[in-house]
């Protein structure tokens, strides 16, 4: 404690350009060593996260994980060196030097752009541009939640972003932003690296948004400011924390590439090395005589009490999380973990019974809500959600009440048509802690949130995509609604599980699977139209969590064996019946997903797929089909986008039929 003291004192007596200009030297040496990143943005925007970091964020680097910690998002993720500079600098846990040396090498901490997972206080993975902003607004969002539920005591907090003129370009900005504003999310804070620089040059080329105008239009507070000015970048701050009435922007006008003599202010500073003559002269503009990578001693113990600072805090935020009782504790552990478990299985095994009893044909999307009747009850931390679509999503029961500004002790959120902002923000949200969100749209519109479904993936969050109309089994609304590709197209993105029921039984087993796997993001793909339950007797597995299993196995051994998913494992149902009734012998095997069956020992698929010729039924394309059925199988489905016509004709009409299965069953027994 005596040790913080001292280092706070000496601190202060550190002048402010000493501090700002240890990040611009670790970034522009950092980027050269490399041979390659973004000097730019990190020289520029040095000033702006100095007082931040200094003055504002609430953090201690000895705990990066405290929940009740400001989070800081770096939208702008090609600007990596400041924030490995200011990790290093404040004294994150094994963000030692070296790691900033071996910037962008293999196996290195501080990888291109920052990666989740990849060193602590990386808040979230950024680089594609917006997406960090986006993120951000779940992370505020979230917090509100928590505060609702838990008090200002043990959550109360703010989320810092900086963003640069390409996250406030791409589309998803306007999204996060008009959300946030809508929401009143008082407690984000943007700080906008206006330095009017792009990759192509100056931004005028390309954009001439009045972003404070734009800000303030979607309902936020905005000020511009000078972001060299630590006076005055110091009261822009303070006055955003002391009003959460609205999120706030700070336009923080800087030049890129700050203190290199002459590239500073070019889009040359933006996304190359310096060079050494350049860095030479930048050591002396700056008036920073030291070697790369060397922090002055007294710099660097200023830096570190910084990273000191929130100790106190922290230490008293843990006694009052311990008053609050066991209750708030579980709240920020492991979403739907071990306290959790029993009520899940519960919830999931009453599910169960129910579709088993219900002898009513009912699309999965349906059995999709009627499931959520029994989870949502008991798990509090599983915040619902839709970009528009509640009804159609079946993603609101009875048990949700929505969330609207002021008022967040709800759990279900009503998106708006934000298809790509909800995935980004549901992202943001399982990232902060506590929580597990899951939104719906039409599975066609994976498209509109595949970079942040993709970044689910690749940061290993638990994020339920609740995806229905999965087929052209939607109808009349034609080709721009009927998801055909969308399948595969998600199949190929690592870690993802993608499950697609069959029917009721099935629906409850992969929203258990989707709640079990804290380290994977889940899509469900679920029908608009009416299934039959194809699950006749009780299991007390879950027969989907091993991916595929045989739905019925005929007497006396295989000719062949059907496979399909979701609604059209009912075609390969009815074609088995046709088959057997012509001595043809086939099993059916209910395929909801690969990526669970990929994952089984090698003899439990051999066993399920058969020795025997193979035929798959999907209402998509045949892409990554042909890994199960091998080169003598044969798939019965789409190869062209579908059409406007009630569902039957659509079947009928592009072949996908059980007449069509059990034709190419026959063609590869005869054989
Ligand atoms: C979605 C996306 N599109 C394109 C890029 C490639 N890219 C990286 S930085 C950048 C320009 C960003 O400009 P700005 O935000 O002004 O950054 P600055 O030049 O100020 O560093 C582009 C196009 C990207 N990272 N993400």
């Amino acid at each position: 404690m005596t040790e913080a003291r001292e280092t706070i004192t000496e601190a202060k007596a550190v002048a402010h350009n000493d501090m700002a200009n240890a990040i611009r030297a670790l970034a522009m040496d950092a980027v050269q060593a490399a041979k390659s990143g973004h000097p730019g943005m990190p020289m520029g925007m040095a000033d702006v996260a100095t007082v931040l970091f200094r003055e504002a964020l609430r953090f201690d680097a000895a705990d990066p994980s405290w929940p009740n910690r400001d989070r800081f998002v770096l939208s702008a993720g090609h600007g990596s060196m400041l924030l490995y500079s200011l990790l290093y600098l404040t004294g994150y846990p094994g963000m030692e030097i070296g790691e900033l040396k071996r910037f962008r090498q293999l196996g290195s901490k501080t990888a291109g752009h920052p990666e989740h997972g990849h060193a602590a206080g990386i808040e979230t993975t950024t680089g594609p541009l917006g997406q960090g902003l986006a993120n951000a607004v779940g992370m505020a969002l979230s917090e509100r939640l928590l505060n609702a539920r838990l008090g200002d005591d043990i959550i109360d907090h703010h989320t810092y972003v900086i963003a640069g003129d390409g996250c406030l370009m791409e589309g998803i900005s306007h999204e996060a932003i008009s959300l946030a504003g809508h929401l009143g999310l008082g407690k984000l804070i943007v700080l906008f690296d206006d330095n009017g620089i792009s990759i192509d040059g100056p931004t005028s080329l390309s954009v001439t948004d009045d972003q404070v105008a734009r800000f303030k239009a979607s309902g936020w507070n905005a000020v511009a400011i000078d972001g060299h000015d630590p006076k005055a970048i110091s009261a822009a701050l303070a006055k955003a924390r002391a009003d959460s009435s609205k999120p706030w922007l700070i336009a923080c006008k800087t030049t890129i590439g700050f203190g290199a003599p002459t590239k500073a202010g070019k889009a040359s500073t933006h996304g190359e090395p310096l060079g050494e003559e350049e860095i030479k002269g930048t050591r002396e503009k700056l008036a920073w005589p030291h070697v790369p990578f060397e922090i002055p001693e007294p710099v660097l113990l200023a830096w570190r009490a910084i990273g000191q600072r929130g100790a106190k805090e922290r230490t008293s935020w843990k006694l009052r999380l311990a008053q609050a009782g066991p209750a708030a504790t579980a709240a920020l552990a492991e979403p739907a973990g071990a306290t959790r478990s029993a009520a899940v299985a519960k919830a999931i095994a009453a599910a169960k019974t129910a579709a088993l009893a219900d002898e009513a044909k009912r699309a999965t999307r349906v059995w999709s809500q009627l499931a959520l009747e029994h989870i949502v009850p008991v798990l509090p931390e599983l915040i619902g959600g839709s970009a528009d679509l509640t009804g159609s999503n079946g993603t609101r029961t009875k048990h949700h009440v929505p969330v609207a500004k002021g008022s967040f002790a709800g759990n279900y959120i009503h998106y708006g048509v934000r298809e790509h902002g909800m995935a980004a923000a549901m992202n943001g949200m399982a990232l902060s802690g506590g929580l597990i969100p899951y939104g719906g749209t039409f599975l066609v519109f994976t498209d509109y949130c595949r970079p942040s479904i993709r970044l689910s993936a690749l940061m290993r969050q638990r994020v339920i995509y609740v995806m229905t109309h999965d087929s052209i089994g939607l109808g009349e609304d034609g080709p721009t609604h009927q998801p055909v590709e969308h399948l595969a197209a998600l199949r190929a993105i690592p870690h993802l599980l993608v499950m697609r029921p069959a029917e009721g039984v099935e629906t409850a087993e992969c929203w258990e699977v989707a709640l079990q796997h804290t380290a994977n993001p889940s899509v469900l793909a679920l029908s608009r139209q009416a299934v039959e339950n194809l699950r006749k007797s009780p299991s007390d597995e879950n027969l989907s969590a091993k991916g595929a299993y045989v739905l019925t196995e005929p007497e006396g051994g295989r000719d062949v064996t059907l496979i399909g998913t979701g609604s059209e494992l009912a075609l390969a149902v009815e074609a088995a019946k046709t088959l057997g009734k012509e001595g043809v012998r086939a099993a059916v095997v209910s395929m909801p997903s690969m990526e669970l069956f990929r994952a089984q020992p090698e003899s439990y698929r051999a066993k399920v797929l058969g020795n025997v010729p193979r035929v798959a039924v999907e209402a998509g394309v045949a892409q990554c089909w042909y890994e199960w059925l091998g080169d003598k199988g044969r798939f019965v489905g789409l190869s062209d986008f579908g059409a406007s016509a009630p569902a039957p004709k659509l079947y009928a009409h592009f072949g996908v039929t059980a007449d069509a299965v059990a034709e190419a069953a026959r063609s590869l027994v005869k054989k």
